[in-house]
């Protein structure tokens, strides 16, 4: 039973990594970004709500994405474990996750933290935009997606640090290599 949250630069590649690490830890990979362009595509009002944050590069609402989260914690596939990827995302969702831990009696087991330089994922995002389209990988889009986790996703690697359970990993390199370091990491 892992609970894991892997923190990260958009185009870090937590949602490639977090693929791979969930289905190696048996855990469902709950992707808050996944989710939200699910309801997008099916048209419901989160999705509506979701897409205007999204398209301009902001984060979408801690209170939309808090509810989000617990209900999609509920559910019974998560009561043993999940890997959490691009949430908490601001210092309200983190203590949010404290809150919905605390009433399972859970913890955490592990923060990843995986690192890449700026200008990988500038190219890695400008790549993806070419090869799927999404709406929200445009250069100007990127350049905010950047700045916006700067902000406010950044600072709380230091709140788990002083809990002592942030591991870094670098992003840089193969996708392999990078899997094989967050197994390392994590002592798998
Ligand atoms: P996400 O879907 O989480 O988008 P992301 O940060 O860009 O990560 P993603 O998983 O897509 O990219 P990855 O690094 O794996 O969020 C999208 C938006 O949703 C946010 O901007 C926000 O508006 C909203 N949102 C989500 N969660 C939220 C929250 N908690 N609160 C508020 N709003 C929220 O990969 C990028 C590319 O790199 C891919 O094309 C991949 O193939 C490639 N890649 C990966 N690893 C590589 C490697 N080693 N080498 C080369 N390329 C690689």
């Amino acid at each position: 039973m892992t609970r894991l949250v892997l923190l990260g630069p958009p185009g870090a590649g937590k949602g490639t990594q977090a693929a791979r690490l969930a289905a190696t830890l048996g855990v469902p990979a709950i992707s808050t970004g996944d989710i939200f362009r699910r309801n997008v595509a099916d048209g419901t009002e989160l999705g509506v709500t979701a897409k205007r944050y999204m398209d301009a590069g902001e984060y979408v609402p801690d209170s939309v994405t808090n509810a989000m989260v617990a209900d999609r914690l509920a559910e019974p596939d998560a009561s043993d474990g999940f890997l959490l990827d691009g949430y908490p995302r601001t210092a309200e969702q983190v203590e949010e996750l404290d809150r919905m831990l605390a009433a399972q009696d859970a913890r955490l087991d592990h923060v990843v933290e995986l690192t890449a330089d700026t200008d990988e994922v500038v190219q890695r995002l400008l790549k993806r935009a070419q090869e799927q389209g999404r709406s929200d990988d445009t250069e100007d889009v990127v350049r905010r997606r950047l700045e916006v986790y700067a902000e406010q996703t950044a600072p709380l690697a230091a709140v788990y640090e002083r809990r002592d359970l942030l591991v870094r990993v670098d992003g840089m390199g193969e996708v392999d290599e990078v899997t094989a370091r967050l197994l390392d990491a994590i002592g798998v």
